[in-house]
């Protein structure tokens, strides 16, 4: 996944020609953050090296490696696949052109050309390109809290289950539940209940210190944490931690039987070294069987 840039967007020119890089460098340094490169392989390096580019002006003829060559490289590289590519080029055949949509391209401009129109070009694909980063950056953000949302969660979870399995260490789930928070709503309005989750989301990141570590708002007035690296005796800890925190905002809610601030039941569990049964989803399941107990058990509550 790549992060999309703040601000100025930056783009990126190949040509092995260094009067071709110079023309279009002018043209676009007064608008554009601009970095080049002379060969297929500095390409291919300076779009993964951030700030990375927003959009990639691609000559085609180029020694040793080729501009399609380095568009397909681009387009199988997670890290570099959703940058807009335009081929600059003098290979002007309908094959041609045909052959760089193909690969991935989203425009295609002949040589010779037209600056002001390549500039239109350019400038309607960086367009286009900061509104997808921002519902890409929309979609994984939970709106009430600002959080991450269950959609990153799934995202995030899959890949740490992938690497705990593969390096054999520890993951850890905690699921944090307000107490009696239809009670919270039904007394001092959903307003106030909304500014209460956003407290708690807010303390819930505080909390957390490992820049591994990922708390999303799972559901209503329910947030998952996810622990990489994490044994059960370090994530229950956290979890304690967590609870306290929350604790301390001394939300006053006289309507929970727990306590006469808001609290919150945390339901966690670790798995030490993964085996096949494990799935994400199994995990989740395991600490929400967690917090059923810490429910029943009285609320306020770590329970492994
Ligand atoms: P328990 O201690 O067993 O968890 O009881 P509870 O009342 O917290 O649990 P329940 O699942 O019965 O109620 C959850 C409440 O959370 C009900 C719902 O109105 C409230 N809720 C869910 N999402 C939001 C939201 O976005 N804003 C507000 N204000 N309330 C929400
Ligand atoms: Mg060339
Ligand atoms: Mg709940
Ligand atoms: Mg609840």
């Amino acid at each position: 996944m790549m992060t999309a840039n703040e601000g100025i967007p930056v783009v990126l020119i190949v040509d092995d020609v260094p009067t071709n890089i110079k023309v279009l460098a002018n043209a676009l340094r007064h608008e554009y953050r601009v970095k080049v490169a002379s060969r297929g392989e500095d390409a291919l390096r300076g779009a993964r090296l951030e700030p990375q580019p927003d959009l990639i002006l691609l000559d085609v003829m180029m020694p040793e490696m080729d501009g399609y060559e380095v568009c397909r490289r681009l387009k199988s590289d997670p890290v570099t696949e959703f940058i807009p590519v335009i081929f600059i080029t003098a290979r002007d055949t309908d094959e041609d052109q045909e052959l760089g949509f193909n690969l991935g391209c989203v425009d295609y401009i002949t040589k010779p050309f037209s600056l002001p129109i390549a500039k239109a070009r350019i400038r309607t694909h960086l367009r286009l390109k900061r509104q997808t980063d921002a519902l890409e950056r929309l979609s994984h953000i939970d709106q009430l809290t600002g959080l991450a949302n269950r959609r990153q969660l799934v995202t995030t979870f899959g890949m740490e289950f992938k690497r705990a399995a593969r390096e054999g260490l520890p993951l850890s789930v905690l699921i944090v539940d307000i107490d009696h928070f239809k009670d919270y709503n039904d007394h001092y309005g959903h307003g106030a209940g909304d500014v209460c989750l956003c407290q708690v989301a807010l303390s819930l990141m505080k909390s957390l210190s490992r820049p591994g570590d990922l708390v999303t708002r799972y559901g209503g007035e329910e947030f998952v944490v996810l622990l990489p690296a994490t044994n059960r005796a370090d994530a229950y800890a956290l979890g304690e931690r967590l609870r306290e925190n929350i604790l301390q905002l001394n939300i006053p809610h006289a309507f929970s039987s727990s306590a006469p601030v808001v609290s919150v039941s945390i339901g966690g569990t670790t798995a030490d070294t993964l085996i096949d049964a494990d799935s994400p989803e199994s995990l989740l399941e395991r600490a929400d069987k967690m917090l059923y107990r810490a429910k029943e058990m009285g609320r306020n509550r770590t329970v492994f």
